[in-house]
């Protein structure tokens, strides 16, 4: 198990490289060159220089979170080729740089998405949460002014901009796209990359819908064990797997995550796990909380073993975690709680590889 970090890049993130260097155990970075937009080529120099940098901290760059799919290959449209071919040039620029895994999501329109992004917990901490009915009663189309006042309420993290510019249109495109479809849509997208990523040695590792439902009525196909194991039999390959993330499949009470990491993990097609808790607070309903299993309701403990018992060689990061001791930042992503929680898993870790000897 490899432990990193994600890191949004210096003119994204309020965290630096040094403070990410200074969190035991951790070895590298999940980096992201924000300011390319999805369908567009990651040309070379920028990934030497962003490799350069993190190296610099003795931090490792192996893995990319995430090289965005263009809408136009998700919907199907005539000019995904391009999109496509763009994709594999990037897929062989990053292979250049000794890039291993690329994490994706093959969500329409929208990637995760929550409710309130500063729920105040008992303790005085800020965690994200979400509340179905919330987001039932919310027009989509509305969301892009609340993203350009800052939103409050409802939110976009992590998002990128041009996504929003282009909602009304799409949000029409998809009226026709439904699941059958989207699978297709994956499948063609697979059968045209996974070749060139087993001659790159570069994982693809598709990130799970957050939540596991669909929103505003567009489908989402990563949401459980029975679609993954549809997705990771597209094309029969190792190199076609998974970021398997606790939090946005643990978000369906009927996920049960250490079983999943059996069955994909034993088949070596998660490359990429992300860890996070959460409490669910009603049906479509939960907060996120810290990492520890007291604190939630997914048991990281069983979580953690389920690696180890499946001899996990893949990177793993901690996920989301809450605002705490006055931080201010990226919600999701602030510095304290993400390497209290780092500490943790690399403890669990520990612990359970002494007493499996
Ligand atoms: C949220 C993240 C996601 C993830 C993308 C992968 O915190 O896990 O935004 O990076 O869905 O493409």
């Amino acid at each position: 198990m490899k432990m990193i970090f994600r890191w949004f890049g210096e003119h994204d993130d309020s965290i630096s490289l040094k403070e990410i260097a200074q969190i035991p155990q951790v070895e590298g970075i999940a980096g992201f060159l924000s300011d390319i937009p999805a369908g567009a080529v990651w040309p070379k120099q920028r990934i030497h220089k962003l490799k350069k940098r993190v190296n610099e901290h003795k931090l490792r760059l192996e893995v990319i979170e995430s090289v965005n799919i263009h809408e136009s290959i998700k919907l199907g449209s005539e000019n995904r080729d391009q999109y496509i071919e763009n994709y594999i040039q990037t897929i062989k620029n990053l292979s250049k740089f000794g890039i291993k895994v690329i994490c994706y999501n093959f969500m329409p329109v929208f990637d995760w998405l929550r409710s309130d992004l500063q729920e105040e917990l008992a303790d005085g901490s800020r965690v994200m949460s979400y509340d179905g009915k919330k987001v039932d009663r919310v027009n989509p189309l509305y969301l892009i002014e609340e993203y350009e006042e800052g939103a409050q309420g409802f939110s976009l993290p992590g998002w990128e901009p041009e996504r929003l510019n282009e909602l009304e249109n799409l949000l029409e495109k998809y009226k026709v796209v439904d699941e059958e479809q989207l699978f297709v849509n994956l499948k063609y997208f697979l059968q045209k990359i996974i070749p060139v990523c087993e001659q790159e040695n570069v994982k693809m590792a598709i990130h799970p819908a957050d939540p596991p439902w669909d929103v505003f009525g567009i489908p989402r196909i990563a949401v459980g064990k029975q679609n993954l194991q549809r997705i990771i039999n597209l094309v029969d390959s190792e190199y076609n797997g998974l970021t398997l993330c606790s939090g946005s499949l643990g978000a369906n009470p009927e996920n049960n995550i250490p079983e999943m990491i059996h069955y994909f993990g034993s088949r070596k097609r998660i490359h990429f796990a992300h860890i996070r808790n959460l409490k669910y607070t009603g049906p479509e309903k939960f907060v996120e909380t810290a990492h520890p299993s007291s604190e939630g309701d997914l048991d990281i403990y069983e979580i953690m073993k389920a690696y180890h018992d499946i001899d996990f060689q893949g990177y793993v990061r901690p996920d989301h975690g809450r605002m705490i001791w006055g931080e201010q930042g990226r919600p999701g992503y602030g510095l304290y709680d993400r390497a209290l929680g780092a500490a943790y898993l690399s403890g669990l870790w520990e612990a359970i590889c002494k007493n499996n000897k």
